[in-house]
């Protein structure tokens, strides 16, 4: 399962320097090399120390964790929704992720140009909004016109799709999010297949100085609000900082952070973050040379996530024997755990739980 997480914000909000981070920072931890595909696109693992854990008893030749895949977007204007600066390719862009990062510059370097004046994340993060609000505005319109005229030709449910579509066109004219609309964006199969670009799940990233960490003073409080006031979440970070962290020796790295008051990188966090945002849990497999993560949606069954693997997994599934992580590591091997009946057989309707180790039997 690809997914695939895109950032977004005014130029000079920190992106690529975010981007590199979190593609070095994927690179320092990943068991085998993960490249970066392109400039601007780059696969990371999900950091997830139970992969680990479970590798330490049962010695397989690699771990293969979960992966997400970054976009660096372009860096977006105001009139984007009007193809200004790179416009319309940009919003492309975004129309293909699962979620959106948005990063704001929350930094003061008085050498960095801020396109647009002073120093003043609320205002930032609300013309990128703005921008994608006005983009789908666009798009719900052109499908409501399209839908009245399906009603004028005597299609019957054109007519509830023309006034839930122009609903929408009115609450984005006010500036509000698909996601936060009256009618549930994700739900409704008319306006998901629209593909909105503020439909889309974000975390705002608060790009500060080095300084203001852990907290990210004033202006990161600031941004704070807005996301608190969206349900979104909002991660406190710097990515110039974040990004040198990986030329230092372990040990320097953590003093580095521990004078800044900060216990680890927050890039893990935002990668887990990202990964929860999407509503996803990680079962293991593991077999002779490696433990694999797999990604799934929560809510997965067994034979669902037997699927993912192979689709003869899932048309012969038989059952599939089931073990949480640290119940495993505490057994000390899947023998130990199969010979101590810790391990539970589960049919085809089991709901798979995030860190579940599985194995999967199935008829060829
Ligand atoms: N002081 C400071 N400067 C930063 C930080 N993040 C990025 N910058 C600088 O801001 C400039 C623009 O960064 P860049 O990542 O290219 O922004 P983008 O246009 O959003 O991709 C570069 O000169 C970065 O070094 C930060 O956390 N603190
Ligand atoms: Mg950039």
């Amino acid at each position: 399962m690809s997914l695939a997480l895109g950032l977004v914000g005014l130029p000079n909000a920190g992106k690529s320097t975010l981007f590199n981070a979190l593609t070095r920072a994927g690179a320092a931890v990943a068991p085998y090399p993960f490249t970066t595909i392109d400039p601007n696109l780059g696969q990371v693992p999900v950091p997830d120390e139970r992969g680990a854990a479970v590798a330490s008893v049962t010695h397989p030749g690699r771990i293969v964790p979960a992966v997400i895949r970054f976009i660096d977007i372009a860096g977006l204007v105001r009139g984007a929704s009007r193809g200004e600066g790179l416009g319309n390719r940009f919003l492309a862009h975004i129309r293909e992720v699962d979620a959106v990062i948005h990063v704001v510059r929350c930094f003061s370097a008085p050498e960095v140009p801020n396109v647009v004046g002073d120093l003043d994340p609320v205002r930032d993060a609300e013309i990128v909004e703005t921008e994608l609000a006005l983009a789908d505005l666009e798009t719900v319109e052109r499908a409501a016109e399209r839908a009245a005229s399906r009603a004028k030709a005597g299609d019957p449910g054109a007519r509830e799709q023309v006034a839930a579509l122009r609903r929408m066109a009115a609450d984005l004219a006010q500036g509000i999010p698909a996601r936060r609309q009256r009618l549930d964006a994700t739900d409704h199969p008319l306006i998901r297949d629209l593909r909105l670009l503020t439909a889309k799940p974000v975390i705002y990233v608060a790009n500060v100085d080095e300084g203001a960490l852990p907290d990210g003073g004033p202006h990161a409080s600031a941004l704070r609000a807005l996301a608190d006031r969206q349900g979104a979440a909002c991660i406190v970070l710097a990515a110039r900082l974040e990004a040198e962290l990986h030329d230092l020796p372990d040990e320097e790295a953590k003093a580095y952070l521990a004078v800044l008051g900060l216990s680890e990188p927050v890039l893990p966090r935002l990668i887990r973050a990202s990964f929860g945002l999407l509503g996803l849990v990680s079962f293991f497999t593991v077999l002779s040379d490696e433990v694999r993560a797999w990604p799934v949606p929560a809510g997965t069954s067994a034979v669902e996530a037997a699927g993912r693997i192979h689709t003869d997994m899932a048309h012969g599934f038989v059952r599939a024997e089931v073990i949480a992580w640290d119940a495993l590591v505490a057994a000390g091997s899947l023998h130990a755990a199969r010979e101590g009946g810790a391990i539970r057989l589960e049919g085809r309707d089991y709901v798979v739980r995030d860190g579940d180790v599985i194995t999967f039997r199935f008829a060829a």
